[in-house]
């Protein structure tokens, strides 16, 4: 588009973005979605986080703000697909419909410009925590929104007394690793499965760890999450993959120009809200998370 300053990638990958919850870094996600612009955009899974509504309801307006600009983008070309998780599981009923210019799909196969096929799945299932002990993990849950809670007060002293950003959460899962090597398994898992599958390239989310590596041989891709690494996984017009990394703090891309729609020019925006609210209390969200 001309006089469009957006950085256009061939396709955009994001995960674990939690909307619906006080932690979802949206500042910096907007102003990310204002700068970039892509043919294809995967939301792999957690991108609402249904499962936390239900206990605490939170959703300010810059909410509502974030899914509209990411609905308005059907109209202006991009393909968007989206992957649901754990979080907003209730999606996974979905599979293969598509709402409003949005496929529904629990995992998808995408077609690199090389040529190279990727899985895309959001990787819970890999997860064996989550899948074999419920309770454990509802606990988890709750441990890890009290995690992030206190990191954020305790940055705050952080700050005040001169330092840089700590990650609470970051340090008690690189504890973790250290015991039950969580993370490595699960990326083991992701490549396994992709090698199943017969492609070269899986990309996931669902454990908070951006990663852009090669693991047995699989090119292993995990977006991250806008709650603390601000992450995103992007295929430029080569078919190459990068992982862009912005972090809680300090820049973000420079926006010289938004050509969004204002929300008082979309008709649609008003209906975003009584559908987030018709999420958190429908039945169908009411059982507990797997
Ligand atoms: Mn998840």
């Amino acid at each position: 588009m001309p006089g469009s300053r957006k950085t256009h990638y061939r396709t955009v990958w994001l995960s674990d973005i939690h909307l619906g919850t006080k932690f979802c870094r949206v500042e910096r996600l907007v102003q990310f979605l204002k700068a970039v612009r892509c043919d294809c955009l995967y939301l792999v899974g957690d991108i609402i986080d249904v499962w936390s509504m239900r206990r605490k309801w939170h959703w300010p307006k810059d909410h509502t703000e974030v899914v509209r600009r990411i609905l308005k983008r059907d109209l202006k070309g991009t393909r968007i697909i989206f992957v649901p998780g754990n979080h907003d599981e209730l999606f996974r009923a979905y599979h293969g419909l598509q709402f409003g210019g949005v496929e529904i799909r629990n995992e998808v196969i995408h077609t690199t410009a090389d040529g190279r096929k990727a899985l895309v799945v959001h990787g819970d299932v890999f997860d064996a925590i989550v899948r074999h002990h419920r309770l454990i993990t509802m606990v988890g849950d709750w441990l890890y929104d009290v995690l992030l809670a206190v990191n954020v007060h305790f940055n705050t002293l952080r700050r005040w007394m001169g330092f840089g950003h700590w990650s609470l959460s970051n340090y008690v899962k690189q504890r973790v690793k250290k015991v039950i090597s969580f993370i490595s398994s699960f990326e083991e898992a992701l490549a396994r499965y992709a090698r199943q599958k017969q492609v070269s390239v899986v990309v996931c989310g669902h454990i908070h760890h951006p990663e852009l590596r090669d693991v047995d041989g699989i090119q292993y891709a995990n977006c991250g999450d806008w709650v603390e690494n601000c992450s995103a996984v992007v295929e430029h017009h080569d078919g190459r993959l990068e992982m862009l990394r912005f972090g809680p703090e300090g820049p973000m891309p420079a926006v010289l120009e938004d050509d969004e729609p204002a929300p008082t020019e979309d008709p649609h925006a008003d209906l975003i809200e009584p559908m987030i609210v018709s999420l958190a209390v429908s039945p169908a969200a009411a059982g507990s998370p797997s």
